[in-house]
């Protein structure tokens, strides 16, 4: 049985999920009546600022949960995540280590994929997201905190890279040098999101920013075009940030043919009908309240965030895989190739 500080009376924990930033334990009760909770050991390497953290999970998820009501939809405690108060009131515990702790409500009979499988899929996928943004559309982006500032600033990224290569840190840049040179090489051209945000062209809204397709819970007895996505969770990183991440990360997650971090890059690639799928999906939901502007961005979001990924991945590596947890020495590097293969087969399959 898990040694875990924090676990209520009567429960016991066993490690749950695969994300590649916290840990997640699920905390069942001997007492069947009881609910489940997922604990979840907060990277605070990455998340220094806890209580701001927990602060914008709180904010986001009553919102959410306000909004759902309004439309008098059932079971609202599948469909957003709930925090869970300790005995002290607070959302999260220190433990004696320094650790940071908290819990949600466990939603039973979930299933996640890291893949979309069928364009059906995707479509349903895309509309999860886009009523994501619907639902956070009038929530007011300035009371949250930049708790990861410059997320996905991918000129912040770039820069972090070129740092990195030029202190070459634990001597790894000879190896690497032609992916480096690479992503450095391609530079400015991701680097037009940023700028048109900064010339108000592209707006700011309160975005997801980690659409991994893993982190859409779907009712696990549902299936096909009739998928039932319940709930979007990892709510970490919900902060102000352009239309286009979104749409980017959850392509370049979940439309890979290959894995993430696939050895064999000839099985990585983008599955175009996947791609026009989720388009197709997040479009139809959001009607009405982009602007042009963010609609003509979104074919750009996938590029620009596998790129930013790829650069991201290769810093870490030169860095001494300090970021990401990694299961074997050169992990990031096999990552950051992967990324690279993924965005060239973006470039030539994503005309628009
Ligand atoms: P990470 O940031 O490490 O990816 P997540 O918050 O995504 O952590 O959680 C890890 C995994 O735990 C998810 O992929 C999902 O399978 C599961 N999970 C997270 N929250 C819940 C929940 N409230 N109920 C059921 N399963 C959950
Ligand atoms: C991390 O937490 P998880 O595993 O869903 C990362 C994302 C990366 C992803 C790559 C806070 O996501 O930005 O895209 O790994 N999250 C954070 O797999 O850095
Ligand atoms: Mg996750």
């Amino acid at each position: 049985m898990l040694n875990l500080p924090f676990i209520p009376a009567g429960y016991s924990a066993v490690p749950f999920g695969n994300g590649l930033i916290n840990k997640t334990y699920k905390l069942t009760s001997e007492n069947p009546q009881n609910p489940a909770y997922l604990l979840q050991k907060i990277n605070h390497a990455i998340f220094r600022d806890v209580e701001g953290l927990q602060h914008n999970i709180k904010l986001v998820t009553d919102h959410i949960r306000r909004k759902l009501s309004e439309q008098g939809v059932a079971d609202i405690k599948r469909r957003v995540l709930t925090p869970v108060e300790f005995d002290d009131k607070s959302l999260y515990q220190k433990d004696g280590d320094g650790n940071f702790w908290r819990m949600f409500l466990f939603i039973e009979n979930t299933i996640s994929h890291e893949r979309m499988d069928t364009p059906e899929m995707a479509k349903v996928a895309g509309r999860a997201f886009g009523n994501f943004h619907k639902l956070l559309s009038d929530f007011p982006g300035e009371t949250l905190c930049e708790v990861l500032p410059g997320f996905h600033n991918t000129p912040m990224r770039i820069e972090s890279l070129r740092n990195r290569v030029k202190e070459n840190p634990c001597r790894r840049y000879e190896e690497v040098k032609s992916e480096a040179q690479y992503l450095l090489g391609r530079a400015e051209e991701f680097s037009k999101i940023v700028e048109m945000g900064r010339e108000g062209i592209l707006p700011l809204r309160v975005v997801h920013q980690d659409t991994k397709f893993n982190n859409v819970l779907l009712d696990a007895n549902s299936a096909g075009a009739e998928t039932e996505v319940l709930c979007i969770i990892d709510l970490d990183t919900v902060m102000p940030g352009y239309i286009c991440y979104d749409v980017g990360d959850a392509i370049r997650s979940g439309a890979n043919r290959g894995k993430e971090d696939d050895k064999n890059l000839d099985n990585v690639g983008l599955d175009l009908d996947i791609y026009k799928g989720f388009l197709k999906g997040f479009k139809e939901v959001t009607e009405g309240f982009l602007t042009h502007e963010e609609l003509e961005s979104l074919p750009f979001g996938p590029k620009l965030l596998t790129y930013e990924q790829a650069v991201r991945f290769l810093d870490d590596y030169l860095n001494g895989d300090k970021y990401y947890r990694v299961e074997y020495e050169k992990h990031n590097l096999i990552r950051a190739r992967a990324q690279i293969r993924l965005l060239e087969s973006m470039d030539s399959l994503i005309t628009a």
